[in-house]
C-alpha cells in the first residue's frame, strides 16, 4: 500500500539521485557555439591569442615555434587543454556558479596586465620619460656631491640607488631589443582582448594554476622582488633627503617623482605576490566546500567513474564528441566502462513505482 508517506520517501529519493551521482552541479552539456556564446568566445579567441604570440615569438627568439592549439597541453594531464576548454566553455552556458569563478579570474587577468604595462612604463621608460635605472643615477648623482655624500646615511642611499641602476641595467639589458616599450604596451593591450579564453585557461586545474604561479615566480619576478626591499628603503628616505638644504626645485622633483613610480612597482609586486596565493586564482568547479578537479584529465566530470582522460582517449576524434562524453550528454559513448544502464532501469522502475504508487493513493482517497 502506497501512503502520502511512501510519495514523500519517493520524491526525495529521486530528488536525491542527482546528488548521490555527483557532489559537484555539472550538468550534461553539449557542444555548440552558435548557442553558447561562452564556447564561442573562448575558440574564438584562443586563435587570435595563438596568431598574437606567434606573431612575438620570432622577436625573442626566431627558434621558437608554437603547436597547433590542439597539441598545447600546459597543465600536462594528457588532454589537450582545447578540449579542456570546450568542456568548460559548453558548462559555462549551464552553470552560473563557474561564471562567478571565470570573472573572478577575468579580473585577476586583466589587472595583472595594467600592472604589467605600469611597470614596463616605468621601467624601460616611456615618452619623455627615461628608463628607471637613468632615473636612480640621476637621483644618486644629485646626492653625490661633497655637501651632502659625507653624511652616512646619504651615502647609504647613494649605494642603494646605484646599486638598484646597476641590477635594473643587466634586467632590461636581457629584454630584446625589438621588445620596445611601445611594442609591449600594444602586445599587452592585444592580450586583453582575450581575457575570456586566457581565464578560462588559467582555471582549468590545480596543476594550471601551479604552472601560472611558476610562471609569475619565476626567474624574472624573482630578480624584481629582490629589489622590493632596496626600492623600500629608497622610498622611506625621501623624507630626509628633500629637506637637505640647497636642493633645487627641480632637483627635488627628480626624487619625489622617482620616489612615487618605485611605490607603484612595490605596490605591483604586492599584488602579484597575492595572485599566487593558493586559492587567489579559481580552479573551476573546485570551491572550498566540494573538493576535485573536474576539468582535468585525472578530473572526473559527471562522476561516472572513467577520468576525463579516459573518455578523451575514447572520443577525441572530435571535440563535440568529447564534451558530450564527458559532461554525460552521450552516455553511450565507446569505451564506456560504466555504462549505466541498470542505473537508468532502477531509475525507471523508481519513477514508476512512485508514479503508480501515486495514483494507486489518489484512487483510495476518493
Ligand atoms: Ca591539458
Ligand atoms: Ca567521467
Amino acid at each position: 500500500m502506497m501512503k502520502v508517506s511512501g510519495l514523500v520517501v519517493c520524491a526525495v529519493l529521486l530528488a536525491a539521485i542527482p546528488c548521490m551521482a555527483t557532489p559537484m552541479i555539472l550538468p550534461p552539456v553539449t557542444y555548440n557555439e552558435a548557442t553558447c556564446s561562452y564556447a564561442a568566445a573562448i575558440n574564438t579567441q584562443a586563435y587570435a591569442l595563438m596568431g598574437t604570440i606567434s606573431g612575438v615569438l620570432p622577436l625573442i627568439d626566431p627558434d621558437l615555434v608554437l603547436p597547433p592549439l590542439g597539441e598545447i597541453d600546459l597543465d600536462g594531464d594528457d588532454v589537450p587543454d582545447q578540449y579542456q576548454m570546450a568542456l568548460l566553455g559548453a558548462a559555462l552556458c549551464a552553470v552560473p556558479d563557474l561564471v562567478v569563478q571565470l570573472d573572478a579570474n577575468k579580473a585577476k587577468y586583466t589587472g595583472l596586465l595594467t600592472d604589467l604595462d605600469a611597470v614596463v612604463a616605468i621601467l624601460l621608460g616611456s615618452g619623455t620619460t627615461p628608463a628607471a635605472a637613468t632615473r636612480l643615477t640621476a637621483v644618486a648623482d644629485i646626492l653625490d656631491v661633497p655637501a651632502y655624500n659625507t653624511d652616512p646615511s646619504v651615502a647609504a642611499v647613494i649605494d642603494g640607488l646605484r646599486s638598484a641602476a646597476t641590477t635594473l641595467s643587466g634586467l632590461t639589458a636581457q629584454i630584446p631589443s625589438a621588445i620596445t616599450p611601445a611594442l609591449v604596451h600594444q602586445l599587452l593591450g592585444q592580450l586583453g582582448t582575450f581575457q575570456t579564453a586566457v581565464a578560462a585557461l588559467i582555471g582549468l586545474s590545480s596543476d594550471m594554476q601551479t604552472q601560472v604561479t611558476d610562471l609569475l615566480t619565476g626567474d624574472l619576478m624573482t630578480q624584481i622582488t629582490d629589489i622590493r626591499g632596496q626600492v623600500v628603503d629608497i622610498i622611506a628616505a625621501v623624507p630626509d633627503l628633500i629637506a637637505l638644504p640647497g636642493l633645487t626645485t627641480p632637483q627635488i622633483t627628480t626624487i619625489t617623482s622617482l620616489a612615487a613610480d618605485a611605490q607603484i612597482i612595490v605596490d605591483v609586486l604586492d599584488r602579484t605576490i597575492a595572485i599566487t596565493v593558493p586559492g587567489a586564482l579559481k580552479v573551476y568547479g573546485v570551491s572550498a566546500k566540494l573538493a576535485g578537479d573536474p576539468f582535468s584529465g585525472t578530473g572526473d566530470y559527471d562522476a561516472d567513474g572513467n577520468t576525463n582522460l579516459v573518455t578523451y582517449n575514447a572520443t577525441k576524434a572530435t571535440i563535440e564528441g568529447f564534451v558530450a562524453a564527458a559532461s554525460g550528454a552521450n552516455l553511450f559513448w565507446p569505451g564506456n566502462t560504466n555504462m549505466p544502464v541498470a542505473g537508468v532501469l532502477g531509475l525507471m522502475a523508481l519513477a514508476g513505482a512512485c508514479a503508480l504508487g501515486g495514483a494507486t493513493s489518489i484512487r483510495r482517497k476518493k
